[in-house]
């Protein structure tokens, strides 16, 4: 845990892949799944956003995730982390790629929708309080999701009928559990409730998939991290980003 600046860099993990990221953030998550999807034993290491090392910042800029290797290369962004991960670890887990060449080209097509609808969501936080037209915006992208899952998904579980998660669900997974976590929050009434999750069954019932998988147990956000993190959020001036801090509830 790096806690604040005063931190040192951890001496190089020659025995795992070491993850470098934050509980609440939603790439470092992407790559976590994709990592415990393939069974991998990572050591992870959460660093304060708010309050970065010299080390961290001169990585990369000091953004998040970065996976450092036992032999010391640091490789970076979500995306090709998960691709390294499922090309790296064949034999190990399962593969978060559907095995058909035409469905992994859906499911690259598809990543955008997920991220259109965290941009959605980013809008409406950003506002602290309800507003209708970044609202709606938000609960279109919610619908064209519904309508993808049940276009797709015979299982009604997984965005691309498969039986194990895919790097899509990784991504919507990623996308939906962060609006769906001001469920209960402080965030309640002023945004959950405008937002049309009881319209979405299938989208809900996924989230609960996700969250129900034992591989994804030990690696998940968690809701009493997110549920503080909103907490603070609501303390502060619309259009301010609140940077991943530490410590923080996990
Ligand atoms: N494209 C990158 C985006 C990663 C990203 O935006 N990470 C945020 C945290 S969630 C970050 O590092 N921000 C830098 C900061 O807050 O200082 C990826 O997919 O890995």
């Amino acid at each position: 845990m790096i806690n604040d600046a005063s931190v040192p860099r951890p001496p190089l993990n020659k025995a795992m892949p070491r993850l470098y990221g934050h509980f609440l953030c939603p790439y470092a998550e992407r790559v976590r799944l994709a990592l415990s999807a393939r069974n991998v034993k990572f050591e992870r290491c959460e660093i304060n956003l708010k309050d970065k090392p010299q080390w961290h910042q001169e990585i990369e800029g000091g953004t998040i995730p970065l996976l450092e290797l036992p032999a010391g290369e640091i490789l970076k962004d979500s995306k090709v982390l998960m691709e390294y991960v499922e090309e790296t670890y064949k034999n190990q887990g399962y593969s978060t790629l559907p095995p058909d060449a035409k469905l992994r080209a859906k499911l690259r097509m598809s990543i955008p929708l997920a991220e259109s609808l965290f941009s959605a969501w980013i809008a409406v936080l950003s506002l602290r309080t309800y507003s209708e037209p970044e609202m709606k915006i938000f609960n279109a992208k919610l619908k064209e999701i519904e309508s993808f899952l049940k276009d797709n998904s015979i299982t009604a579980q997984f965005f691309l009928g498969t039986a194990n998660p895919t790097q899509l669900d990784i991504h919507m997974y990623a996308c939906l559990s962060r609006p769906y976590f001001t469920k209960n929050s402080v965030f309640h009434d002023e945004l959950f409730k405008h937002m049309h999750f009881e319209e979405c069954e299938r989208i809900v019932k996924f989230i609960k998939a996700m969250q129900a998988r034992p591989e994804f147990q030990a690696v998940l956000s968690k809701e009493i991290t997110h549920h503080e993190y909103l907490k603070e959020v609501k303390t502060t001036a619309p259009g301010t980003k609140v940077a991943l801090y530490l410590p923080i509830a996990h």
